[in-house]
């Protein structure tokens, strides 16, 4: 029997996680850090057999998978510490980048793991989970750990899983789609795709590639410079219903995760002595739109 499988941050795709993990037949917990909600858990345990314990609990957890948004990380595997010990692994499976160094410096203890997952998932209602579009899961370390012994039970549970030697690269490229597509339609209020079709929006991606594609020019994944632009406006084509994660979290008055995305990417690009001035300017521009939907909501 493989080791247990807890899993922090149970929105859409937490879930959708523990569903698969679930009939693979592994044994899955969800971990809730707040008092109250387990009721909704209950219901949710009925359909998918998944059990729920507390961030507070005692016993140790052996594989941890994080799906919260990326400025909740350290908090949320703070919240377990106690429960971590060096036999510990922890997957990492949130959008940007930053936070990745952050909390395997704030708690030390496990074995840190990324996961750049394609897959969508939605809630059709509180209880009933949609698995709105099959993609991949590419696993890997950025601190270079052989692939664990966990990774054929994930390859069992989740079609599509494979492990990545140059996760670093693929986390680049994930960032930098994620840098272009979520800011300019979460200041349009549009779906994915018409950053493709409409002319004004299309021609905002092309000059944000290029500017990134220089950035990326000078760093350390300099061989993705030329395809940047190819990858991401076949992302938005492959996303082209969606409404980007960027945009939804304005919508519902959340705070967005534009720190980790393009003010990450700001970060880098004063390191790397390099200018963008149009990821410099969407970060103001998303920092004062949600200032402004906050007390609206
Ligand atoms: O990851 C996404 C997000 O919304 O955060 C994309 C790929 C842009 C899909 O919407």
């Amino acid at each position: 029997m493989s080791e247990p499988w807890h899993i922090l941050g149970a929105g859409a795709l937490g879930s959708l996680y523990a569903a698969f993990l679930d009939s693979a037949g592994a044994n899955v917990t969800i971990v809730e850090r707040r008092a109250g909600r387990q009721s909704k858990r209950a219901t949710r345990k009925r359909e998918f057999r998944i059990n729920t314990s507390y961030a507070t609990d005692h016993s140790e957890i052996k594989r941890l998978l994080v799906v919260t948004k990326s400025y909740d990380v350290v908090a949320a595997v703070s919240s377990v510490r106690h429960r971590l010990t060096s036999s510990s692994d922890v997957v990492l499976m949130s959008n940007g980048s930053g936070y990745q160094h952050e909390v395997a410096r704030a708690v030390s203890e496990p074995r840190y793991f990324c996961c750049l997952s394609t897959e969508g998932a939605n809630w059709r209602c509180a209880n009933q989970l949609i698995h709105a579009g099959t993609g991949t899961s590419r696993l890997g370390s950025i601190y270079h750990h052989p692939p664990p012994d966990w990774l054929p039970l994930w390859q069992e549970a989740i079609p599509g899983t494979c492990w990545e030697e140059d996760i670093e690269s693929a986390l680049w490229m994930k960032l930098i789609i994620n840098a272009v597509i979520n800011p300019i339609s979460a200041l349009a209020g549009t779906q994915n795709g018409e950053l493709n079709s409409d002319p004004v929006l299309s021609t905002k991606v092309a000059n944000l590639c290029k500017e990134l594609s220089a950035l990326t020019s000078a760093s350390a994944h300099r061989q993705l410079a030329d395809t940047l632009e190819t990858e991401v406006r076949k992302v938005i084509a492959g996303t082209a219903n969606n409404r980007c994660s960027m945009l939804q979290d304005i919508e519902a008055g959340r705070p967005t995760e534009i720190e980790f995305i393009n003010g990450y990417i700001s970060a880098e690009a004063k390191r790397l002595e390099v200018a963008t001035p149009l990821n410099d300017a969407l970060v103001s521009a998303i920092a004062s739109l949600e200032a402004d939907t906050k007390g609206l909501t």
